[in-house]
């Protein structure tokens, strides 16, 4: 741990807080009261799949209805490093930054967060995760507790099942799963982490149901497995979502879906590029960052498609708008994804992406060598244009950092007792 000192902590404190980044009535404050909340993370799903067919086939029916049926964000972007699954899952019970190397799940599993489960219990919802696997990976049984995380089930939890990859299929851990939910006293929050469409997206034959013709050989396999996958997944989450809707839950409960973070396999020029209509530099960058999210919120009937930019770690202080509880003095760096606002997404690397910019920097950190693209023209733009922007990243970015490295939220509640 580093020692900061006391006008370090306030500065923290300061940014934490920052009246401006949290300005004006939160649009969509307590729409949600004390209703029940469920996070599903997808794993490894990306936008490109959503509304696309193949071959004149849907990829993603179920996920296409929920984008035109409920609030489809298109302009959602991942924001993970090397730690991925834990690093979607950090960015949304923290609403901190991932680390640089390593894994914040690994390495600070013990510090104080003002994080995002303890808000709801806080508020008198339980609070659950499921997810069918080693519940030592990624460190989660250590770090769950850390944040207010009751009940943590994890692979032993679940009845044996068909495997899929590294675990049970993600069908039947959905079904177990909302079984398990059914039973519990409302209002529950219920973060459930799917593992199906893990890298190299392989899937039993009998679940590749799609025609796939034309990408055939050998270099299209990953691309194969994944749109399979996916497609497998999709008819998952639909299942799932049918039978919250048959037991009355449907209409208590604030549903999340998002994916955690890329495939990876995005590259200049093939078949995921191509496919996804990435022909050029600026396109494959949000490409390769953009997942899909889709809110479903009770009693909001009208469909929204919602174009602003926002990311993963503005998830956290928007659950908390939805429900009812107050963001103001918490302890996060995101807001509220429903307010129509500039905001900006920065990666780890300290490349960001807003409505009218993209800056992607260079593994070397020199600014200078780094492209700034006007999303507009779609061209790349004079780099002094990005400077500011990526300023205040990089200041966020080491904010961030510090509040881990000296666990400054709880230095910050021990200067305020
Ligand atoms: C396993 C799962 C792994 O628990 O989280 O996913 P990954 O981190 O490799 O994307
Ligand atoms: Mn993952």
């Amino acid at each position: 741990k580093k020692v900061y000192t006391e006008e370090e902590i306030l500065a923290a404190q300061e940014w934490l807080t920052d009246t401006e980044r949290a300005s004006g009535q939160p649009e969509m404050f307590g729409i949600a009261k004390k209703k029940n909340v469920i996070v599903l993370q997808v794993e490894a799903l990306q936008n490109f799949v959503i509304n696309k067919e193949i071959n004149n086939q849907e990829i993603t029916p179920y996920m296409n209805k929920l984008a035109n049926e409920e609030i489809y964000f298109t302009n959602f972007y991942e924001q993970t490093a090397l730690g991925r699954t834990s690093d979607a899952e950090f960015l949304l019970n923290t609403s901190l930054y991932p680390t640089a190397s390593g894994s914040a799940y690994m390495l600070y599993s013990e510090n104080q967060f003002d994080s995002l489960p303890m808000n709801l219990k806080n508020n008198g919802y339980s609070t659950n995760v499921f997810h069918a696997y080693n519940p030592s990976f990624w460190n989660r049984y250590i770090i769950y507790k850390q944040f207010g995380i009751d009940e943590f089930y994890s692979v032993d939890d679940f009845e044996d099942a068909e495997a899929i990859g590294w675990s049970i299929n993600d069908e039947s851990m959905l079904m177990q799963s909302l079984d398990k939910i059914k039973a519990m006293e409302e209002p529950f929050y219920s973060h459930l982490i799917t593992l199906s469409s893990h890298h190299p997206f392989e899937i039993p034959e009998k679940y590749q149901t799609l025609n796939l013709e034309g990408y055939t050989s050998y270099s299209d396999r990953h691309f194969r497995n994944y749109i399979h996958s996916i497609h497998y997944v999709d008819q998952a989450i639909g299942k799932f979502i049918d039978e919250m809707k048959r037991s009355g839950l449907w209409d208590e409960t604030v549903v999340l879906i998002y994916g955690d973070h890329n495939t990876g396999f995005m590259d200049e020029g093939n078949t995921f590029a191509r496919f996804s209509g990435a022909d050029n530099a600026l396109a494959l960058q949000e490409g390769d960052k953009s997942i899909p999210l889709f809110v479903h919120i009770p009693g909001e009937e009208n469909p929204q498609v919602i174009n602003h930019v926002a990311g993963q770690i503005d998830l956290g202080p928007t659950i908390l708008d939805l429900v009812g509880i107050p963001t103001t003095n918490k302890y996060m760096l995101g807001e509220n994804i429903f307010v129509n606002k500039d905001r900006q997404v920065t990666y780890r690397d300290g490349s960001f992406v807003t409505n009218d910019l993209l800056y992607d920097a260079t593994p070397d950190g020199i600014y200078d060598n780094g492209k700034c693209y006007d999303r507009e023209s779609r061209q790349v733009t004079d780099t002094s244009l990005c400077k500011s922007s990526h300023e205040l990243g990089i200041k966020e970015l080491r904010m961030s950092d510090n509040i881990l490295d000296g666990n400054l939220i709880l230095e910050i509640l021990n200067l305020e007792k």
